[in-house]
């Protein structure tokens, strides 16, 4: 039980601060009348059982979880300033003089490149007490590295999404001209689910007329259905999803277009190395979904350093599967491999220049 002492000038006062608080379950311990300083003072002693929460409150399973759910953003906020002082906090007692002089340079190097105080962090872990450990292996854990070709991927439909501007159609374009040199029988469809006022449908057309490539338009949920009804005469489908407005989801999306069952789909997340970090987590969780597989870096050729490359994997755990680095349709882009991907982030070298080098050296 707990108990509570209410004064008051009269006891009518007292007694209706008392209602306020604890209603009518408060049971009358003692009340008693005194004088103090030449006043009379009325001195009600109480005590209420262990309230029981408001009956709108009690707890059904669905209503904790609603409730979980509405206070995640308010939740995210305040866990996202905890990490930062952590960091604050860690970050002086990441002594580097515990690593080998390679081991920090890399480090310091990364720090420099925006690899985020996290991330560094977790490097540091890994490499502190043992001077000999190569910190390469320890990054590729970090970024993992899915190339996209066919071999590997088996997936019919391959959809890119992503902001706008980042690259979609002329990756996809890119992507089935490719397939189509390597495999001059496969049956290619390019779809376009793009309805706006941008020329990327007319292009994505234009472009599969020239290579003679089938061409579909996907506006309602019925040219998705039909789409999947008909994927036993393509062997790959690349679709060319919109950028999408602000408060629209992916998920939501893929489940409005009929594209979130089990139909065999990976989508890929087009993103440029030189947004702001607090973008790239926005577009994580934009774009967050069971069928987002894998995300692909454009516009390399125009960044000054490849950080937030290291960040994004780290953050979504996604393999990286491809690597764009030219505004034209030929030799601007090649499927991710970890010694492009770290020569692009350790050297500043895209990964034409080697070839170009090798020619020039001829
Ligand atoms: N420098 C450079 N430019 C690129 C690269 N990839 C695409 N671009 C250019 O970026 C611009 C936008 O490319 P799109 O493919 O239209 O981008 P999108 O994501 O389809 O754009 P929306 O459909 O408008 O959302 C075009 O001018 C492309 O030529 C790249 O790797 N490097
Ligand atoms: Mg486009």
């Amino acid at each position: 039980m707990r108990v509570k002492t209410f004064r008051g000038s009269s006891t009518a006062a007292v007694f209706a601060e008392i209602k306020a608080e604890f209603g009518d379950d408060a049971v009358i311990l003692s009340n008693k009348t005194c004088e103090e300083n030449g006043r009379r003072i009325h001195e009600i002693m109480v005590g209420v059982d262990k309230q029981e929460e408001p009956v709108q409150k009690r707890a059904t399973r669905d209503a904790v979880i609603d409730d979980a759910m509405n206070s995640i953003p308010d939740w995210n906020q305040e866990w996202n300033q905890i990490k930062g002082h952590m960091m604050a906090l860690l970050k002086p007692q990441m002594n580097l003089n515990l690593l080998a002089p390679r081991q920090r340079l890399a480090l310091e190097y990364l720090e420099r490149e925006g690899v985020e105080s996290r991330v560094i962090l977790d490097l540091f872990q890994q490499l502190r007490g043992n001077k000999s450990k190569a910190i390469l292996p320890e990054l590729e854990k970090i970024v993992p590295v899915r190339p996209l070709e066919s071999s590997i991927w088996k997936e019919k439909f391959h959809a890119l999404a992503g902001p706008h501007g980042a690259g979609k159609t002329s990756t996809i374009i890119r992507l089935a001209l490719k397939e189509k040199k390597e495999n001059p029988t496969a049956r290619i469809c390019l779809a376009s689910a793009d309805q706006g006022q941008g020329k990327g449908r007319l292009v994505l057309r234009h472009y599969a007329d020239l290579s003679g490539l089938d061409f579909r338009e996907l506006g309602t949920r019925e040219d998705f259905a039909r789409l999947i009804g008909e994927s036993q005469n393509f062997d790959k489908v690349f679709i060319d999803l919109p950028g999408l407005p602000n408060g629209t989801e992916l998920d939501g999306w893929l489940s409005a277009c009929g594209m979130n069952g089990p139909c065999d789909l990976a989508v890929h997340l087009v993103l440029n190395p030189y947004y702001a970090p607090a973008q790239y987590c926005a577009f994580l969780k934009k774009y967050s979904s069971a069928k987002l597989k894998s995300l692909i870096w454009t516009k390399l050729d125009e960044a000054c350093n490849y950080g937030a490359l290291v960040n994004t994997a780290y953050e979504s755990g996604l393999p990286v599967s491809l690597l764009s680095y030219g505004s034209g349709l030929r030799n601007s882009m090649k499927p991710a491999c970890e010694k492009d991907f770290w020569r692009l982030v350790f050297k500043h070298q895209l990964p034409t220049e080697e070839k170009n080098l090798l020619a020039k050296a001829v």
